[in-house]
């Protein structure tokens, strides 16, 4: 028995030698040390010795058991630590390469300007408010003077929901909702989408952006609007900037106006920009019609005001010297990256 010991022991130490998987120690953990293993085995015939042999027999077993389980452990052990370090040396993070460019968005050239008007309005006491898309024909065209045979109708085209319900072409019918729900006095912006039933072209667009204004109070005159429309101008394109007011008709308002400002590229002498007129339109205005006011439930005897709505693309392409609308919506950010 001590010879089967001693082959046991000699096997195990070369076979635990040439392992070099964790799988083939266990393996041989199994086959040596295991319940169903040789050692066990050899002990199990320890009944047949005889007294004196047994202690004897006993203590080489031991020792063998010891001797196969330390060299299993050290084993073990070398193997890990040499796995660990091939893991660290495929891992290794070179600390001193440049890193990862991380991409910062643009804000698009519509929120700008719109951001830009929007402050200008804050700065002289003007509320921003909003409205539905979606409007009823009597918002959108009725109370503004515009019934269902007005030739404006033709003008302004738009998309039907139903044959009293549209999406809106401009953003007047938020300010017939704050004449009824407010009282004046009244001042107010109010932004947003508005749609036309146009085809694409560099200066057309179905959907494009409007900012309208409304003052309502006793008193309020042309020159109130004229005003108020001229600091407009000077905050948008610098100080030295005129304005010119034309005569025009719009069916909300009486009288109507359009307005000029002297060419923020030229300064007034001619050039591209201005096709050579030294003026380039940048909004439609007016003292608000009587009948409208009424339509907001306003009495026209006790109050007066001024009403004007300009187009957000057109003043964000004379803002940036964009020739063509349509790279407002194309979001190619070689584009917009720019901005
Ligand atoms: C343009 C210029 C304009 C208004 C919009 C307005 C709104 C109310 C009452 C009266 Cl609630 N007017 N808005 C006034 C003048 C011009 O827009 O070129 N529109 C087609």
């Amino acid at each position: 028995m001590r010879q089967q010991l001693e082959e046991i022991k000699k096997n195990a130490e070369a076979v635990l030698k040439a392992a070099n998987s964790l799988e083939d120690l266990d393996a041989a953990r199994v086959k040596y040390l295991g319940k169903k293993g040789e050692l066990t085995a050899v002990l199990k015939q320890m009944g047949g010795l005889s007294a004196e042999e047994r202690p004897v027999i006993g203590q080489v077993a031991n020792e063998v058991r010891e001797f196969i389980q330390n060299e299993l452990d050290e084993r073990v052990n070398e193997l890990k630590s040499s796995l660990q370090e091939a893991k660290l040396l495929t891992e290794t993070i070179d600390v001193t390469l440049p890193g990862e460019e991380c991409e910062v968005g643009h804000r698009h050239p519509l929120s700008i300007v719109l951001d830009e008007v929007k402050e200008i309005f804050q700065g002289m006491g003007f509320d921003i408010i909003s409205g539905p898309e979606v409007e009823l024909d009597y918002y959108n065209f009725e109370a503004l003077n515009i019934p269902k045979d007005h030739p404006a109708r033709d003008t302004q085209d738009t998309f039907y929901i139903t044959e009293n319900i549209l999406l809106r072409t401009q953003t007047s019918p938020c300010q017939i909702r704050a004449m009824e729900e407010r009282k004046p006095p009244l001042r107010v912006i109010s932004p947003g989408r508005v749609y036309r039933s146009d085809a694409v072209d560099a200066t057309h667009s179905p959907l494009f952006h409007q900012i309208e204004g409304l003052v309502v109070d006793e008193g309020i005159t042309m020159s109130d609007l004229k005003g108020t429309l001229d600091t407009l101008a000077k905050k948008l394109y610098g100080p030295e900037t005129k304005t010119r007011f034309r005569p025009h008709h719009f069916p909300f308002t009486e009288p109507s106006c359009e307005v000029d400002v002297s060419c923020f590229k030229c300064g007034g002498k001619g050039c591209s920009m201005c096709k050579g007129e030294g003026w380039v339109e940048i909004l439609g205005a007016g003292m608000v019609h009587p009948k409208v006011l009424k339509n907001g439930g306003i009495d026209p005897d006790k109050y007066s005001g001024f009403a004007f709505g300009l187009g957000l693309e057109r003043l964000t392409m004379f803002r940036f010297g964009l020739d063509d609308m349509r790279m407002l919506y194309e979001n190619d950010v070689r584009f917009l990256e720019q901005f």
